[in-house]
């Protein structure tokens, strides 16, 4: 059954928000973070309001639920990856966050100097600047898969670059300034067939399609609630059980212990190891409960409806005199990056906020990829599925308005 957008909309009180100047709001500023449907708001109100106490310490009835409703979301988390046990599935602030960790307790401890990282042109920086850390530590060297001109990785050239010297690809799963889908699964065949370690960043791939990590083989992947339609604040890194069973703790502090004296510390078994001190409850509870949404309502609708919005917005830029997309891969989520002969991206985002739309301009933290184009930024429109063809046509007449400001 296709999804009811009316009626999946109703779930979201922000897209009744009013934009700048009291306009009706359109907002296309999804890969930054997504809306929040009310029963993600609700679960996180409910543990404030009913069940506010720390986990995994309290004999007390408050603490004894929250912990209970914080690890049925590993759970859930776990269901969404499928991933074999809840050891593998760690809370953290966000994707971000565990980048870092598997920088400092993956490849910092472990990595040689003249061992390889392989990374790609369209990486975000979070997925670039924390290796870069690791590789002041260690000596280690960073590799760079290049891309074509439609913001593909170019294949031949990735597989050129693994070697026995390559320790760990890091690659992201789909791009937030390009919109490209990667062909993962290949990729971390290959990857592993040279005996590296293959790190997905799923930060917004999660909200795209779903990722089974036993039929993909991946080693690591991350990614943010908040791009799930989940809280800020709150994130995952899903790890190998045995990967993540040789890494050293990232942060001390309590609850990653099982014993502490002054001699010496006994660390906790996986996964609470990597989650020193007192988590994001609410946040967590609030992203199973994204996870119970997404899945309520179901991929296949939601691939088949943002397919549909990806094709018609597609169509309508290509219609557009003057206006070059950057990022025009055969597999494409629906994100629009796009720059416009001699008007600036921030004029254009500008101008759009002036009818009410939100979009985002820049370099979307890829500044490699703006460097490969030969741009300082762009304009991006990123949708997902409460937006609507209708509100695309009133996006096309906005920007039509503001190319002729310029003309
Ligand atoms: N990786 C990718 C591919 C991303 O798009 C982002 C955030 C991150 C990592 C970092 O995620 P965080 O939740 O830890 O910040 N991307 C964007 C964006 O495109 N606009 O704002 C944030």
């Amino acid at each position: 059954m296709a999804l009811d957008i009316e009626k999946v909309r109703k779930d979201f009180p922000n897209l009744a928000a009013r934009g700048r100047d009291d306009k009706p709001l359109i907002y296309f500023d999804n890969a930054a973070t997504t809306f929040k449907p009310c029963q993600v708001i609700s679960q996180t109100h409910h543990h404030y309001c009913h069940r506010t106490s720390n986990i995994h310490r309290g004999v007390h009835y408050l603490s004894e639920e929250a912990t209970a409703e914080y690890e049925a979301a590993r759970d859930k988390v776990r269901r969404l990856l499928n991933a074999k046990s809840l050891s593998e599935v760690v809370f953290t602030k966000g994707a971000t966050e565990s980048l870092n960790l598997l920088a400092q307790s993956y490849a910092r401890p472990f990595l040689k100097p003249g061992d390889e990282i392989l990374l790609s042109t369209m990486e975000h920086h979070a997925n670039i600047v924390p290796w870069q850390m690791v590789r002041e530590m260690t000596g280690c060297v960073i590799k760079v898969a290049p891309i074509n001109d439609r913001g593909e990785i170019i294949l031949e050239e990735y597989r050129k670059l693994l070697s026995s010297r390559t320790k760990i690809v890091s690659i992201v799963h789909v791009s937030n300034s390009l919109g490209t889908v990667n062909p993962v699964k290949g990729m971390i065949r290959d990857a592993h067939a040279v005996g590296a370690v293959f790190v997905l960043d799923s930060a917004q791939g999660i909200s795209h399609e779903p990722i089974d990590v036993q039929d993909l083989d991946v080693d690591f992947c991350v990614f943010s609630g908040h791009k799930l339609y989940g809280p800020t604040g709150v994130g995952v890194l899903y790890g190998k059980e045995h990967l993540l069973d040789s890494m050293p703790p990232y942060q001390g502090g309590g609850d990653m212990i099982l014993s502490v004296t002054f001699e010496k510390t006994i660390y906790n078994r996986l996964p609470h190891k990597f989650e020193a001190g007192t988590p994001n409850v609410a946040g967590v509870i609030g992203l199973g409960a994204s996870i119970d949404y997404v899945t309520g309502l179901g991929w296949a609708d939601i691939i088949v409806y943002k397919k549909e919005l990806c094709t018609y917005g597609t169509k309508l830029f290509e219609g557009v005199d003057g206006l070059k997309l950057i990022g025009t891969a055969a597999d494409k989520a629906p994100i629009f990056s796009f720059v416009l002969e001699n008007v600036h991206p921030h004029d254009v985002g500008t101008l759009l906020d002036r009818e009410g739309i939100a979009i985002r301009t820049g370099h979307h933290c890829t500044q490699p990829v703006m460097k490969r184009f030969g741009i300082p930024a762009t304009s991006r429109a990123s949708l997902t599925f409460y937006n609507t063809k209708e509100e695309l046509d009133i996006f096309m007449r906005a920007l039509r308005k503001v190319i002729g400001v310029f003309r």
